[in-house]
């Protein structure tokens, strides 16, 4: 393909915040949205509206520009952008260039085997010898239409990108955007798997950006894999859009890009608890033998998902009535403290007088092609796809949410939404109606299961007035303003464990928050000590959910043995009494964009040890995670940052950065609390409801002052948003804790219990929750 080139700068442009820039042969503009972040534009395709900015405010920066020869200098603010010929921008902040685009032509690196035959024909007969034994022979990546490169620094690292597989830091591989359905074992060179989000962060030296290319067809990100002078992101079709996004630290970074697309919103408190799924749970009796099994082995229970065998006939918005009696099977279930999440997925069965097939057809709300209503293969057999990108198909699925919670339904699973196809992708030529700028499935693809999503979250809020719970498997950016996220058909693999950490740890620098991976693995069979040493970490995603693929052996935590339920049990328990803490990160989360869970280079940047941190995370500031992730091993190698920390396991405190091998035999997964906290906990129980008494657990640190607020609301409606609720503020200093109810507009707690934390010593103190200070 040929890439199109901008050519000379020709004249440019002041209007407001833009810069308008005329070239030979395209023209571009560069936008202030506000002093740290602007947008690279050029029209190539058509004007679009961005799926995932919704709405984009822009804030007045005032601008000069000098002419340097041939070039422009754009100077707004700390940031200033050389613009030369073929829109090659070099960027400074605070007068340091932080980002250089690459003025050479891209050279990949040379793939010399094949040079030793001599001809065309024996090279292809080599290929095919070595493809038909199995051999995926590589290529490199051919031109692309649009390409940005930037020079690659030795010292660049690279962050965020979504939900891809590998390591932290992204240098050296490269990435397609493209939602995939993957069930084979994801490995560190698979491009996509479910989800898009076309963002990664630079950390150049100690200055951090990000780029956000809004670009919702396929789009390719090679991190300095055919070339380590360079990186290039392109597409094929669409626009030249991207926001730079200066931090200057990476948690800047992240906080203005969710500014951008969206923040996660607070969710039920009893979504954060545990949940337990399996392909499938398919018949009542089977559900009420889960939650006996919990209650017999006393571990905590929240939600239980039914997967697809709910149905009747994979039929969505229905359930087969044989195998389940909704909603008095609901009803029974929610006085036990067990919500239900159905599956929901996209594709609708093509069967005649099936209500949902025919309201489609009628009013015409399915996608098409050359005119006709379009049809693949899942696994109701033949089916329709719903046109998302029509608001009245929303609206639609949307109200049709209203059959799952008339079932007694809590929440949705947006399943297959990639989408999905058995008999072969959907042709690029699918088309959709898009809200009167009808397009086809090359730019719908990636913001299919955004769509679903949305519309999902929109019918629940509208149907119960209270926080809905959506979780999806394809996303494109901007989706966790809708939705949670699990990360896919993952395997019962320690690779697959090992994984998780910098998987989720950069889909949380991508702006999504509330996110989790199959506990103990979906596909094959796990073994006990792999399944322990997965709830291990698991009870600390934000998103904690168990769940295998069908035909695998049990996997639930009483699968196995007395010795499983007990390590299984203790890892869950401690999440329990942690969901005060997780509801207060996602409450600050709202209001800030910060993730919950997050690599340690998010709060310790200029600490090198934290840059390829793979095995290690943090929730929120104040607990650090450093699971076991190999088999047979009872140490481990833990890296403590600045600060002192305080081992749970083991009362003791820990001076940071240091590395420590830490015992971690099967029933300890080793967990740091930074001196200086405050975490707030529930007593134990086994279902998550809104308690009226709280424990206060403080973590001293010699000399260090203390502020910690908390939440306390109803937990499930949106009254906070109308400042309904009440914010506890704990402060303390030297030997006084001050409790104050700075905001009381929901009430307070009964009982407040402290727990005061020092080295080897916990000492108690019980109270009320009135405004007190107290000498302890
Ligand atoms: O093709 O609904 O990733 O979680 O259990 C398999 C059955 C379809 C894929 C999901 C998985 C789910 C399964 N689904």
């Amino acid at each position: 393909m040929e890439t199109i080139v901008f050519g000379k700068l020709i004249d440019y442009s002041i209007n407001e915040n833009k810069v308008n820039l005329h070239f030979e042969n395209y023209d571009a503009y560069i936008e202030f949205i506000n002093k740290d972040i602007f947008r690279v534009y050029s029209c190539i395709k058509e004007k679009v509206k961005s799926f995932s900015i919704e709405e984009l405010t822009t804030t007045p920066v005032s601008i000069n520009i000098e002419k340097i020869n041939a070039s422009l200098k754009i100077n707004a603010d700390d940031i200033s952008i050389i613009v030369h010929d073929n829109l090659k921008l070099d960027v400074y902040y605070k007068d340091v260039l932080i980002c250089e685009d690459y003025k050479n032509e891209r050279a990949p690196f040379i793939r010399h085997a094949l040079e030793l035959t001599e001809s065309e024909e024996q090279k292809e007969t080599s290929k095919k010898v070595s493809e038909g034994e199995g051999h995926k022979n590589n290529t490199n990546s051919y031109n692309h239409v649009i390409e940005v490169i930037k020079k690659h620094n030795p010292n660049n690292k690279y962050y965020g990108l979504g939900e891809k597989t590998g390591f932290l830091n992204k240098h050296g591989y490269e990435y397609e955007m493209w939602n995939t359905d993957e069930p084979s074992a994801h490995l560190e060179y698979f491009k996509s798997l479910y989800k898009s989000i076309p963002f990664y962060i630079t950390l150049n030296a100690d200055i951090a950006y990000g780029i956000f290319f809004d670009n919702t067809y396929r789009t390719f990100f090679d991190m300095g894999k055919e070339n380590s002078d360079y990186i290039y992101f392109g597409a094929d079709n669409g626009n030249l859009d991207y926001y730079f996004i200066v931090g200057p630290c990476i948690k800047g970074v992240v906080r203005k890009y969710v500014s951008l697309t969206g923040k996660t919103p607070l969710p039920k408190k009893k979504m954060l608890g545990i949940h337990q799924s399996r392909w499938s749970y398919g018949r009542n009796k089977r559900v009420d033998q889960i939650i006996e099994g919990y209650e017999k082995n006393n571990i905590p229970l929240d939600v239980m998902h039914l997967d697809i065998d709910y149905m009747d006939n994979y039929k969505v918005f229905t359930y087969n009535n044989e195998r389940f009696d909704l909603p008095n099977d609901t009803a029974k279930w929610k006085e036990k403290g067990i919500d239900i999440v159905t599956i929901i997925d996209p594709g609708v069965k093509a069967e005649d007088n099936y209500f949902i097939y025919e309201e489609g057809k009628a009013n015409n709300l399915f996608a098409t092609q050359n005119g006709q209503l379009y049809h693949n293969r899942v696994w109701p057999g033949k089916s329709a796809y719903p046109d998302f990108t029509k608001e009245e198909t929303r609206n639609w699925w949307a109200k049709n949410q209203h059959i799952m919670t008339n079932y007694g339904v809590a929440g949705i699973w947006n399943d297959m939404n990639e989408p999905a196809s058995f008999d072969g992708p959907l042709p690029d030529d699918v088309e959709f109606a898009n809200d009167g700028r009808p397009t086809n499935h090359l730019e719908i693809h990636n913001v299919y299961g955004h769509l679903m999503a949305k519309a999902t979250y929109e019918g629940l809020k509208d149907t119960t007035n209270e926080r809905p719970f959506v979780i999806t498997r394809a996303c494109y950016a901007g989706s966790q303003k809708y939705t949670t996220f699990w990360t896919g058909d993952n395997q019962s693999l320690w690779i697959h464990l090992q994984m998780a950490i910098p998987m989720l740890c950069n889909m949380s620098l991508s702006g999504l928050s509330f996110i989790g991976t199959d506990i103990g693995g979906f596909g094959a069979d796990v073994t006990k000590e792999l399944l322990i040493r997965w709830a291990e970490v698991g009870a600390f995603f934000p998103l904690c959910r168990n769940h295998a693929s069908m035909l695998t052996r049990d996997q639930e935590p009483f699968a196995f043995d007395q010795e499983t339920i007990d390590c299984y049990k203790k890892a869950l328990d401690y999440r329990v009494e942690l969901i005060p803490y997780y509801y207060d990160l996602f409450y600050n989360g709202e209001l800030t964009g910060d993730p919950v869970l997050k690599p340690l280079i998010y709060n310790y940047q200029n600490d090198f040890n934290t840059h390829n941190l793979n095995d290690e995370f943090l929730i929120g500031d104040s607990i650090l995670v450093s699971p076991v992730l190999e088999q047979g091993k009872t140490k481990k190698l833990v890296y403590l940052p600045k600060g002192n920390w305080y081992n749970k396991d083991e009362n003791k405190i820990y001076k940071g950065e240091n590395y420590y091998v830490i015992d971690a035999p099967l029933h300890i997964c080793p967990t740091f609390i930074k001196c200086g906290s405050v975490i707030p906990t529930y007593p134990l129980s086994l279902h998550i409801e809104n308690k009226d008494e709280i424990i206060f657990n403080i973590y001293l640190d010699e000399f260090k002052e203390i502020s910690y607020n908390h939440l306390y609301d109803d937990g499930k409606s949106f009254d906070y948003r109308n400042n309904i609720y009440t914010l506890y503020n704990i402060s303390i200093s030297n030997d006084t804790i001050n409790i104050d109810p700075v905001i009381n507009n929901y009430k307070l707690y009964n009982k407040i219990t402290l727990r005061i934390y020092s080295d080897n010593n916990i000492q108690e103190i019980i109270t009320t929750g009135n405004k007190q200070i107290i000498k302890f």
